[in-house]
């Protein structure tokens, strides 16, 4: 008689499949997931999931049949899709060998790192390229975030706007922002302080984007003026005295000189740049300035992702929120500080590399930031920053040697063929590498052009420790063990996780006693060690751990701002440092393309276009495989104001060509009155995991960033952002 006996078991993880990491409880049945629930008793999402995870859609994520399922190691020419299943055991000797004689060949900055958006535990990267002997580490971060989390200690020694007080400030200040579409969850409490406490919403997007539709008021921005507009608030603000006098007096720095500065964007000025009348900037200045407290988070558009003018926008916000006296106060913008538990090195082993190598990191002597030596200027308010390479350049170095051969490259939780800028670039580069190890779910663009592919772990078959971002008042920690171990249910998929592949690499190379142990429990034993239980206990037995923020810590006798001056910078002596070429007050230059500096390009490409501006069920480049994520959405779409559309000939739907000069992608048009009929917004992460591996999944056809620009001119000085907003375009029908 067959055996029916059904085996249940509840678990709990902290989805990955965005930042957020909701608490979720997963059913299984006889060792396979059947449910995915939020779990109500999770303090910060309460039970909220999105719609990844509804309609059993997570389905199509762990079960899909596409995924990877044993290492990969390529025996045909690159990206022929010709490969050959081999051991976990065979693929970590041969790639620590051949790393170890790349290494003896070139040395061991000739190896390099890319990461995308952070989805697994980054600090593990850096521990191994660091005890490697390599400084370099790039990733899309540049664009995301990072440059913030440097900029922002650089200016009141901590960072804040990832600590916004969404549910308790009075005006929420939604700034290259909507997190309607980008971060479902904050939208939600976003809308339940306005609805129960009647909070008032600023929105700054060139998009009348669904957070721009619940705004009392709404300023239209022509993409890339941020700076501009940042700057013109400081000056009103200023000049109409609504400054906070008290906190400007006791604890900003550079206050005349920003003053100065500031006068050079008088509001007409700043009108005719940004495309918003004179009246809606001082409303909107007024507004900022008068409702405390306000908090205004962070927004990937409107600083890190808009080119030469990034660095300016970050700075100029971050003085927004010291003026206003909204820093660290209930309802504004909390300030974290470095944890008091003085953590050890072992987490990243910054300390293991040496200076020699460290001063060797690609864009330490041009863009300097984001680099070691920016890192060591705030390591004292921040010492867990991430230091990062300049991916622009480093690519770069892979095609020309320039400034040494880089040979090798790791790739982890990133598909740089569609994440960064110049596709074709980046695709040059790393098909003239000698080492490409590529360790994803699923085989991506990027993978197909791997030497080796190895199959990664989803956050349902790993431990964590889930740290909710975005969440200033309960930040949780869920400790949680593997909902599916490997193999279980009948699974085929002989994954191992991201510590598991390092550790395995490590072993190989010699290193392996500078790790935990082999295991990612190994690591989190030592995390959670001073609550007096191991890993195991602590997930089963704490569940949820909130840290409270403990905000106004300025008003503490004898506290200092971690930086060089003890105060808020307005001025910032640490950029100041870094010397001639960066400037230590924000300001506003006309990116390369605009048509005030480049008429002859504009006469060309007239319309301005903003890239990437995010949109359900995707999260940048994955889920595109056939199922219910796609399903979802098909195509790859731009939108466009119908009159424009209607100019070109254009109807809802069809496919377009857009063109840059370096090159062009098609996708389908869709007309919308959400823009201003000058701009289109344009989709990115678009390929299609159903055309052949062998064409790289069309990765050219409808991939925005296969045209956008990363070349040294239209880069930010001292983060060497590049811009995916602000750009120049020209859109015609697809005619065969
Ligand atoms: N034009 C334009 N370009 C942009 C942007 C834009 O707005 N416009 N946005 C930029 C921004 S802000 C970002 S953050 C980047 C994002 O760039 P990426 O992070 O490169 O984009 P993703 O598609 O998220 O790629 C992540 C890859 O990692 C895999 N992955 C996910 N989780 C894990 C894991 O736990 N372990 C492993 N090993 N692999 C995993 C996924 O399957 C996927 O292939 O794109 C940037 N690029
Ligand atoms: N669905 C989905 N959600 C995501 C992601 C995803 O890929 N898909 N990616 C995640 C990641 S890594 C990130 S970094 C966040 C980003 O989160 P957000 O910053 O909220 O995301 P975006 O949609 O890129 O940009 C927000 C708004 O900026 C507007 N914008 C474009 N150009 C400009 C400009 O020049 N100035 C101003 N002021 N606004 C501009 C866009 O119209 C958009 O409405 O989203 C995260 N959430
Ligand atoms: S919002 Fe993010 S973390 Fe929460 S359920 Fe959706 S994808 Fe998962
Ligand atoms: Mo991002």
């Amino acid at each position: 008689m067959a055996d029916t006996t059904i085996e249940w078991e509840v678990k709990r993880a902290s989805c990955f499949l965005c930042h957020l990491n909701c608490g979720v409880i997963c059913t299984k049945e006889n060792g396979r997931i059947v449910k995915i629930e939020g779990d109500p008793d999770c303090p910060h999402n309460e039970g909220f999931v999105c719609a990844r995870l509804e309609q059993d859609r997570w389905k199509d994520f762990v079960y899909n049949p596409n995924r990877l399922k044993k290492p990969l190691k390529r025996i045909g020419e690159r990206g022929a899709g010709q490969w050959e299943e081999i051991s976990w055991e065979q693929a970590f000797d041969e790639m620590a060998e051949k790393l170890a004689a790349l290494r003896n060949e070139y040395g061991a900055e000739t190896l390099c790192f890319l990461e995308g958006t952070y989805r697994t535990q980054s600090n593990l990267h850096y521990k191994f390229t660091n005890l490697f002997g390599t400084p370099n580490t790039g990733g899309n971060g540049t664009i995301c975030y990072s440059s913030d989390m440097w900029l922002e200690p650089c200016t009141y020694g901590g960072f804040c706007s990832d600590k916004s007080d969404w549910k308790r400030a009075d005006l929420i200040v939604l700034w290259g922002r909507n997190p309607a579409v980008s971060e479902q969850l904050c939208w939600e409490w976003v809308v339940k302080n306005i609805e129960e406490r009647g909070a008032k919403l600023l929105v700054i997007d060139p998009r009348y984007c669904e957070a721009a539709q619940k705004a009392d008021l709404y300023l239209q921005i022509r993409p890339g003026t941020d700076s501009a507009l940042a700057m013109g608030f400081i000056n009103i603000i200023i000049e109409e005295g609504l400054y906070d006098h008290e906190f400007v007096e006791e604890w900003c720095y550079g206050f005349e000189e920003i003053k100065e500065r500031a006068k050079e964007y008088p509001v007409a000025k700043v009108s005719e740049i940004t495309w918003i009348s004179e009246e809606k900037i001082i409303e909107a200045a007024r507004l900022y300035a008068s409702i405390k407290p306000a908090c205004m988070p962070w927004g990937e558009k409107g600083g890190d992702g808009c080119g030469v003018n990034a660095t300016s926008a970050i700075r100029a916000k971050a003085i927004l929120r010291a003026i206003t006296g909204n820093i660290d106060v209930i309802g504004g913008d909390q300030l974290t500080m470095p944890s008091d538990r003085g953590d050890s090195d072992m987490q990243y082993n910054h300390n293991s590399l040496s200076q020699e190598q460290r001063d060797k990191m690609i864009g330490n002597n041009v863009h300097p930031g984001l680099t070691f030596k920016g890192w060591d200027l705030i390591s004292k308010a921040y010492p867990r920053f991430y230091p990062y390479s300049n991916a622009p350049l480093m690519f770069r170095a892979m095609i020309t040697g320039d400034p040494y051969p880089v040979k090798a490259c790791i790739v982890q939780a990133d598909n740089p063929m569609l994440s960064y800028s110049n596709s074709k670039l980046v695709y040059e580069a790393l098909t003239s590498l000698e080492l490409l190890i590529v360790n994803d779910f699923f085989m991506t663009p990027t993978a197909a052009i791997a030497d080796y592919v190895l199959p990664a772990a989803t956050w349902l078959e790993r431990c964590s420790i889930g740290y909710p971002t975005m969440d200033v008042e309960q930040v949780s920690m869920n400790g949680t063990l593997p909902v599916l171990e490997r193999f279980e249910g009948g699974a085929d998929i002989d994954f191992r996780d991201d510590y598991e592949f390092w550790y395995g690499l490590s072993e190989r190379l010699g290193f392996a006693d500078e790790w935990w142990g082999p295991s990612m429990v190994d690591m989190f034993n030592d995390t959670v060690a001073h609550f007096g239980m191991n890993f195991k206990d602590f997930s089963e037995n704490v569940k949820y751990l909130r840290v409270p923020n403990a905000p106004e810590k300025y008003k503490a006798e004898g506290f200092k701002f971690l930086t060089p001056t003890g105060k808020v910078e307005l001025y910032s002596t640490i950029i100041e440092e870094l010397g001639e070429g960066y400037d230590p007050l924000p300001g506003f230059e006309y990116p390369p393309y605009f048509p005030e500096v480049n008429p002859e390009h504009a006469e060309e490409y007239p319309l301005s276009m903003i890239t990437g501006a995010r949109f359900m069920p995707f999260y940048h480049t994955e889920h595109r495989q056939p199922g219910a994520y796609r399903d979802l959405h098909p195509d790859p779409i731009f939108d466009i104001h119908p009159d424009t559309a209607m100019k070109l000939n254009i109807a809802s739907g069809d496919w377009c060509w857009i063109e840059t000069p370096l090159g062009r992608i098609k996708q389908r048009a869709r007309t919308t009155t959400i823009l201003d009929p000058r701009v289109i917004s344009v989709q990115h992460g678009w390929w299609f995991p159903e055309l052949p591996e062998t064409d790289l999944f069309g990765v050219f056809d409808s991939n925005i960033n296969a045209i956008l620009d990363d070349s040294p001119e239209v880069l930010d000085s001292l983060m060497g952002a590049w811009p995916n907003t602000g750009l120049y375009a020209k859109v015609y029908k697809v005619e065969d």
